[in-house]
């Protein structure tokens, strides 16, 4: 039988920003949207910002905590921008034997730790048409909030999750 990744919806956008804290202000104060979030992970190098929108959009902000880090190298050749777009799954893991098994590079043999507790891997740009797709399991508990419909989408699930969560 083919097996397929299990996608249930865009997670997110992630753009690549060299400053985060004005990101942010353009994000909220011109686009209208809502820091939810934001956290350094060190594991990817990154200081980030989730930016949620009524409806249930989100827009991740990845600073480069580092020249060295995957977000200070797009920066460097490509400039701040769109760097990847994150498809949502219910397990990372199975997602990531699914993009094996079609012959694919995933970027980590086991998925990592993403924003807000997620697990996270990444299929590399090169197999997907030019587009880095990240697959994200969400934590349980934004699955679970998720799933009995929280009032504002997974925005507010994020708050149950801990670290710097923002409530509006
Ligand atoms: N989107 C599209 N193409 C990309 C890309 C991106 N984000 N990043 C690199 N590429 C392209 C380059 O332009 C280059 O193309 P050419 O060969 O045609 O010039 C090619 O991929 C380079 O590939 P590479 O030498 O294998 O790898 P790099 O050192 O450029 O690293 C990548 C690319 C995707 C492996 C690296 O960015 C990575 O490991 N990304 C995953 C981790 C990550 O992005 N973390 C930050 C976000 C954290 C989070 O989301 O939580």
């Amino acid at each position: 039988m083919k097996i397929t990744v299990k996608i249930t919806g865009i997670d997110h956008v992630g753009i690549a920003v060299p400053d985060l804290d004005a990101a942010i202000a353009f994000h909220t104060g011109v686009l209208g949207g809502r820091l939810a979030h934001r956290e350094e992970n060190h594991d990817q190098g990154v200081v980030e910002a989730m930016i949620a929108y009524d409806g249930g959009a989100q827009v991740q902000l990845l600073a480069p905590l580092t020249p060295e880090s995957a977000i200070g190298k797009f920066i460097d050749r490509s400039g701040p921008g769109l760097q990847q777009l994150a498809y949502r799954v219910p397990d990372a893991a199975e997602a990531t034997a699914a993009v094996l098994a079609a012959g694919l590079r995933v970027l980590y043999a086991e998925p990592r730790r993403g924003t807000a507790g997620s697990k996270i891997n990444f299929i590399h740009p090169k197999d997907t048409g030019g587009v880095l797709v990240e697959l994200v399991e969400p934590a349980a508990a934004t699955q679970a909030t998720a799933a009995h419909g929280g009032p504002d989408g997974v925005a507010s699930t994020r708050s149950a999750v801990s670290g710097e969560t923002m409530t509006a």
